[in-house]
């Protein structure tokens, strides 16, 4: 069953890194990643009924990015600028006016949540958001940084459980915790 959030235009849904590298085929696969699609379609959908702003952010990193392990950082190489793992889900129906938010561009630093680097927090005050809807990929490492940044920004955040998978099976309920610490409203 889907979530059902009562948008309206202050606020915004934030679908994160939700790529092909991070769903089942993926160089970074998440288990149960693609499975979330028609949920996170459903909700955007249900944004634009409620005049709120549909963002989408991508993990974009240059070749040779220092987080892939030959660089010696922790991940394998994903995520490649302009190549096929790095293109969002191809069932995921984003509307030509949605928000593309690309972060981790720089050769030498990661960036794991979509405010890092970006100004996206400065935006969405210059539009008046309030409330930030948060939903993707990873659980356990961007849409946990992204939603403790949108916090930290000032807005009320609300991550939406079932439309989001951990890249370890067991990190769901540490991180749960974590956001429920920080001010994330967790639903189900
Ligand atoms: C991510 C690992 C490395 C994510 C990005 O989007 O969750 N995970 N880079
Ligand atoms: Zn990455």
């Amino acid at each position: 069953m889907t979530t059902h959030i009562d948008y309206g235009p202050q606020d915004a849904l934030l679908v994160v890194d939700m790529q092909n590298d991070f769903c089942e085929g993926g160089a970074l696969a998440v288990s149960g990643g693609s499975a979330l699609v028609p949920g996170i379609n459903a909700q955007i959908a249900a944004a634009r009924q409620g005049d709120a702003l549909v963002f989408a952010s991508r993990d974009w990193h240059p070749v040779d990015h220092a987080s892939f392990e030959h660089r010696g950082g922790p991940w394998p190489v994903h995520c490649v600028q302009d190549t096929p793992g790095a293109a969002f889900h191809p069932d995921l129906v984003l509307p030509d006016d949605a928000i593309r938010v690309s972060k981790a561009t720089a050769f030498d630093a990661d960036a794991y949540s979509a405010f890092d680097g970006t100004g996206l927090g400065g935006y969405l005050r210059d539009r008046g958001i309030r409330r930030v809807v948060v939903c993707g990929l990873a659980m356990d490492v961007c849409v946990q940084a992204t939603a403790k940044d949108a916090r930290t920004e000032g807005f009320e955040v609300v991550l939406l459980g079932s439309l989001t998978e951990p890249v370890d099976p067991q990190g769901r309920e540490r991180c749960q915790e974590a956001l429920e610490q920080a001010g994330v409203e967790v639903r189900a």
